[in-house]
């Protein structure tokens, strides 16, 4: 799958952002990844079964990728790093049993040689569940203010999508300035 990204590149025209979402079995990557369809994507199609889309917004161009961690196969994510611009973490508010992992992994794949240049959204997704919990609490067991070598964004999302809009709206403009 990974040589099939260059060919991708080659036959569009404009510059394409790679972005891989990682999380475990149904904590809502795929949720996310339709939530992004809204009115401001000008285009979308799935490409090759159903991890991968396209989406188009006026001047940007990102090629998701859905991943699942499962944790006989976690070294499969790193096939999925090269040329990686952003990588989004999905944590399910609820998990807390997931948590730790969750940080070991994110600073695993910070440290990583092919995401060395990659930004990084967290969504603490499933906040409209009781008790789940809050995203300041996710952000301060995930020390997301020491990390000074990626640029890196939170928002919340449940399935109104409440934080969907700004969360690509921060990697449209993390886009822009990259390029
Ligand atoms: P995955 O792609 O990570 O495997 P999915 O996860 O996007 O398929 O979501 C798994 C289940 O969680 C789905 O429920 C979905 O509706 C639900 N879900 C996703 N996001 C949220 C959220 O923010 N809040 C709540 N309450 N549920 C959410 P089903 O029942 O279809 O399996």
């Amino acid at each position: 799958m990974g040589q099939l990204i260059p060919k991708l590149m080659s036959i569009s025209g404009n510059q394409e952002h790679k972005v891989i979402i990682v999380g475990l079995d149904n904590e809502g990557k795929t949720t996310i990844l339709y939530g992004f369809l809204s009115d401001e994507v000008v285009h979308t199609c799935p490409i090759i079964g159903s991890n991968m889309e396209e989406i188009i917004l006026l001047k940007t161009h990102f090629l998701m990728w859905d991943i699942v961690r499962q944790e006989a196969l976690s070294f499969i994510w790193n096939t999925y790093y090269f040329n990686t611009e952003f990588i989004i973490l999905v944590i399910d508010s609820m998990d807390r049993d997931w948590l730790l992992t969750a940080r070991e992994e994110l600073y695993k794949m910070l440290a990583h040689e092919a995401l060395r240049d990659s930004s990084v959204v967290i969504f603490a997704n499933k906040q409209d569940v009781k008790d789940s919990m809050r995203m300041v609490e996710i952000s301060h067991f995930l020390t997301l203010s020491t990390i000074k070598d990626h640029s890196w964004h939170i928002g919340c999302c449940a399935l109104t999508k409440e934080g969907l809009p700004a969360g690509l709206g921060w990697m449209e403009s993390q886009a822009a300035a990259n390029w």
